[in-house]
C-alpha cells in the first residue's frame, strides 16, 4: 500500500535529525535496490540553443546571452557514435535533449530514427525534447522509446518566478500524454534556484501526485550560468541536497534517484553522502547537455573507492515483476 503523502509528513522528514533521515532512506533503498550499485546514464543535446522558452536557469534559452554556439539538429550517424561511446563506458540508459519548445513537425522523423537506432544498440532510450501532445507521445511510444524527459522544477509557486512561457499545467499535460502513452516517465527539478524548503516540498508533493510515480526522478543542483538570470544565485547548503535526495528515495522507493546536473563542483564525500541517502543513478561522461560533468575516469576512481559498481541490469523493473 502507498503512503499518502501531505506537507506535514514530508516537512517532518526533512527535520529529521540527518542520521536519522539518511538511516531511514538507506534501509529502504535496501530492500528495492542493490546497495552499492549506480546507473549510468548519458546525455546528448541533440539541437543545442535558441529555445524559445525562458527558464531562468537554462543556457540555452534564447533569451539570454549565454555565449553558447547555436547547433542544428544533429545527424544520425554522430548520435549513433556518441551512444556507442557511452555504452562502451558502462551506461545503460541515453537521453537525447532537444531545446525546443515543442519538437518540430520536420524535425520529427529525424527523431524518430535516432530512438531506434539508439535502441539497436541494447540501450535504454529517453528523449527531452519539450511538450508533446497525445500523437506526438504515440509516435514516439510506437518507436520503442523507453523514458521521456519532463521536469516540473519546482513548486507551482515558484514555477511562475523561473518561467513565464508556459505554465505548470502545460508541463503536467505532457507528462500524462506521455504516461497514457505508455512511456515510462523521467520527471524531477532543480534545487538552488533561491526557492524555499516549503517549494521544494511542494514539488515533491506534485511528483507525489502524478498518476504515477515517475520511474526516474532527477535532481539537479543549480549550475548558476552567466548571463541568465540565475547566475548570482545563492549556492545551496550541501546538507539541504543531500536531504533533498532522502526525502525522495523515501518518497519513491522503486524509483532511480538521480544525481543530475552540478556533479561538477561536488567533493567525493558529498557523493558518498548522496550515495547513502538513496541516490542510485548518475549522468556520466563530461558534458551534460552544455554544461560540464566529471570526467568518467574520475568517476571510475570514485565508484572504486566507495567499492560501488555500475548498474548492468534495469533492477527496477524486475524488482516490479518479482512483486
Ligand atoms: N527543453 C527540455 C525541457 O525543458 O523539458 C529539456 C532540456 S532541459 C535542459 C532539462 C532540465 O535540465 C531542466 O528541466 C532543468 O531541470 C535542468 N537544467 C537546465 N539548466 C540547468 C542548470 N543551469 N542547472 C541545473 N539544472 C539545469
Ligand atoms: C535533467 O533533469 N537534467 C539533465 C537531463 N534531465 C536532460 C539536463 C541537465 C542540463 C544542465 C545544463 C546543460 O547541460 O545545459
Ligand atoms: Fe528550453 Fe528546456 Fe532550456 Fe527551458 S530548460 S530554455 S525549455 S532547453
Amino acid at each position: 500500500m502507498s503512503t499518502i503523502w501531505n506537507k506535514e509528513k514530508v516537512a517532518e522528514l526533512f527535520e529529521l535529525p540527518l542520521t536519522d533521515l539518511l538511516f531511514t532512506a538507506q534501509t529502504i533503498h535496501r530492500q528495492h535496490f542493490a546497495p552499492n550499485e549506480v546507473q549510468l546514464a548519458t546525455l546528448l543535446s541533440i539541437k543545442t540553443g535558441q529555445c524559445p522558452e525562458d527558464c531562468s536557469y537554462c543556457p540555452q534559452s534564447a533569451h539570454y546571452d549565454t555565449g553558447l554556439e547555436k547547433e542544428s539538429l544533429l545527424d544520425v550517424a554522430g548520435v549513433i557514435e556518441d551512444a556507442k561511446l557511452a555504452k562502451a563506458n558502462g551506461s545503460t540508459r541515453f537521453c537525447m535533449g532537444a531545446a525546443w519548445r515543442s519538437p518540430p513537425k520536420k524535425d520529427f522523423p529525424k527523431v524518430i530514427e535516432m530512438i531506434k537506432a539508439v535502441k539497436d544498440l541494447g540501450l535504454e532510450t529517453c528523449v527531452t525534447l519539450g511538450m508533446l501532445d497525445k500523437d506526438q507521445a504515440q509516435q514516439l511510444h510506437e518507436a520503442g522509446l523507453d523514458y521521456y524527459n519532463h521536469n516540473l522544477d519546482s513548486s507551482p509557486e515558484f514555477y511562475k518566478k523561473i518561467i513565464t512561457t508556459r505554465t505548470y499545467e502545460d508541463r503536467l499535460v505532457t507528462l500524462e500524454n506521455v504516461r497514457q502513452a505508455g512511456i515510462h516517465v523521467c520527471c524531477g527539478g532543480i534545487i538552488g534556484m533561491g526557492e524555499t524548503r516549503q517549494d521544494r516540498i511542494e514539488f515533491l508533493l506534485q511528483l507525489a501526485n502524478l498518476s504515477e510515480a515517475p520511474e526516474s526522478v532527477p535532481i539537479n543542483r543549480l549550475m548558476a550560468i552567466k548571463g541568465t538570470p540565475l547566475e548570482n544565485a545563492e549556492p545551496l547548503d550541501n546538507l539541504e541536497f543531500i536531504r533533498m535526495i532522502a526525502v525522495a528515495r523515501i518518497m519513491f522507493p522503486t524509483s532511480y534517484v538521480r544525481l543530475s546536473a552540478g556533479r561538477d563542483t561536488m567533493s567525493e564525500e558529498m557523493h558518498a553522502l548522496c550515495f547513502m541517502a538513496g541516490a542510485n543513478s548518475m549522468f556520466s561522461g563530461d558534458t551534460l547537455l552544455t554544461a560540464p560533468n566529471p570526467e568518467t575516469n574520475k568517476d571510475n576512481q570514485l565508484l572504486n573507492k566507495l567499492g560501488m559498481s555500475i548498474t548492468k541490469t534495469d533492477t527496477q523493473h524486475a524488482n516490479q515483476v518479482a512483486g
